[in-house]
């Protein structure tokens, strides 16, 4: 079986220990490849690689010429789309449809950045007379990226993709569960012309590879997508050389429906939210808040749809595919498992096709109902396909419903009251919400990132790249 190897300076390069992790395959369970186990040493030839590109190479490339590389790394990644999804979609579980979507906003990501490296830009300030003020905004030097498994291709583009913009050369450290898409596109990064160290991917586990990247003290900002627990310890590390570190943790996110509301078009949206990969995605809408008076008949659709749900191997192109590893699946069937014995009222639950190997992860999606609003599986963060359903009476109960939890990541609202619809988007904690839709379609413009445990920053759109720069200000004294 090939063994995946780290990719540092522009080349594929053998882990230092000489050792090697499994890859498993969610739709059955077996090994299917290997990956390079990396460690403090490979972290280290890595970060070394990308400081020299820092100083010699890509720090001194011109933004217009950072943007064509950028630019053709795009079109290279959309003419190898096909061979990205399946390999993501092998990796990962998840549905081809989905994995090809997934390789389509890799595409888009560049496409974007590339178009904004020669745009982002400082002023010039009104000062005391005699003076000349202005900002610049610089790159960090290097960055690290530490990339989870549930989106590898779509969260490494929005991060790697905005601080190659900015100038930076990056290390990303993907995780251990799935990171074969992202060693083929460095490869495709090197075809494109992206020099020698600018990129650089160090496969390994959290605790060996991921800890000595954030603890790294020429790693000068730290670009985190992953757990809450997790992303306290990498912003700990990273504060012991003070570098900035932004962080992606995930949500509980609410989807308020109002009486008033286009059921027709809310339904499908809703189910979507927390079937697609499998429950696992941060922005999950996890909890549905429905209106009272429409309540038992939008809960009956919700379990007809549910029941309709075809579970299955990614390559079957099911409606959901398994989750990604052992783990996650017991933690999975553990919350259903202790909701049950709460006596929560399971509604309607989707099917394991019978294709499905015996060895893989499935998990049918399940919709639980009448969920009391502090009952762990509607404060959890789950990553499965499990929604809870609750009731509300008004809009101010709403409102406290949908800010009830630890997270602030994503809400949708689903009304045709428009001042309503403005109360809301302003009075929900949350770092995006979506009125009459959810997600908008996933656009690469549209700034995503959290309050509270949802963690800090913005990564996508323009916005992102004001992560990536740091501001110098210059003040010159006339004569
Ligand atoms: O995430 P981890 P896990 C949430 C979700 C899920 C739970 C556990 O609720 O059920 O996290 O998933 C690296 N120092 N999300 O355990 O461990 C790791 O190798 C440095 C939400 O897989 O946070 C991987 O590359 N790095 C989420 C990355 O951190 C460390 C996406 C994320 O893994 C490390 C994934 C350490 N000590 C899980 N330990 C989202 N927000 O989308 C691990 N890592």
């Amino acid at each position: 079986m090939e063994e995946a190897k780290h990719f540092i300076g522009g080349r594929a390069t053998a882990p230092a220990s000489g050792e090697s992790i499994d890859v498993i395959d969610p739709s059955d369970g077996e090994v299917f490849a290997r990956i390079a186990r990396g460690d403090a040493a490979d972290v280290d030839a890595a970060v070394r690689a990308a400081r020299a590109a820092y100083d010699d190479a890509w720090g001194q490339t011109s933004a217009a010429e950072r943007g064509r590389i950028l630019s053709r790394l795009s079109l290279l990644i959309a003419a190898c789309g096909d061979e990205l999804a399946r390999l993501e979609a092998r990796d990962t579980g998840k549905p081809l449809r989905e994995a090809r979507a997934d390789a389509a906003a890799l595409a888009r990501y560049f496409e974007f950045y590339a178009g904004a490296c020669d745009k982002l830009h400082g002023e010039t300030l009104p000062y005391q007379a005699g003076y000349t003020v202005m900002t610049v905004r610089e790159p960090h030097g290097v960055t690290g990226h530490i990339v989870p498994w549930n989106y590898p291709l779509q969260i490494f583009g929005r991060s790697v993709g905005a601080a190659l913009a900015a100038g930076n050369a990056c290390v990303v450290k993907p995780s251990e569960d799935a990171c074969l898409s992202l060693l083929r596109v460095a490869a495709l990064a090197a075809e494109a012309g992206l020099p020698d160290g600018a990129l650089n991917i160090v496969t390994g586990y959290g605790t060996q590879a991921g800890a000595a990247l954030a603890r790294h003290p020429g790693v000068d900002h730290i670009s985190f997508t992953g757990s809450p627990g997790v992303g306290t310890l990498v912003a700990q590390l990273a504060a012991e050389h003070h570098a900035p570190v932004t962080l992606e943790l995930g949500g509980k996110s609410p989807q308020i429906v109002f009486a008033d509301a286009d059921l027709d078009a809310a339904l499908p949206t809703l189910l979507a939210a927390i079937v697609q990969n499998a429950g696992q995605t941060c922005s999950a809408g996890s909890r549905v808040l429905i209106e009272r008076a429409i309540y038992a008949p939008l809960v009956e659709r919700l379990s007809a749809a549910f029941d309709a749900l075809r579970v299955g191997p990614s390559a079957l192109d099911p409606d959901c595919g398994p989750l990604i590893n052992a783990r996650q699946h017991r933690r999975v069937a553990q919350f259903i498992a202790d909701a049950e014995r709460d006596g929560v009222r399971l509604a309607a639950q989707g099917k394991i096709v019978a294709e499905a190997p015996r060895g893989g992860f499935y998990q049918a999606p399940t919709l639980f109902i009448d969920v009391a609003p502090q009952h762990r599986i509607a404060q959890e963060e789950i990553f499965g396909p499990v929604l809870a359903a609750m009731p509300f009476d008004d809009e101010a109960q709403a409102l406290a419903l949908a800010n009830g939890t630890r997270y602030g990541l994503v809400a949708g609202v689903w009304t045709r009251d428009g001042a309503r619809q403005l109360r809301l988007a302003r009075r929900i904690r949350a770092g995006q919400v979506f009125v009459n839709n959810y997600g908008a379609g996933g656009g690469v413009e549209l700034p995503f990132g959290g309050t509270g445990q949802s963690g800090h920053g913005r990564e996508k759109g323009f916005e992102a790249l004001y992560g990536f720069t740091t501001l110098k200000t210059i003040a010159i004294r006339h004569g």
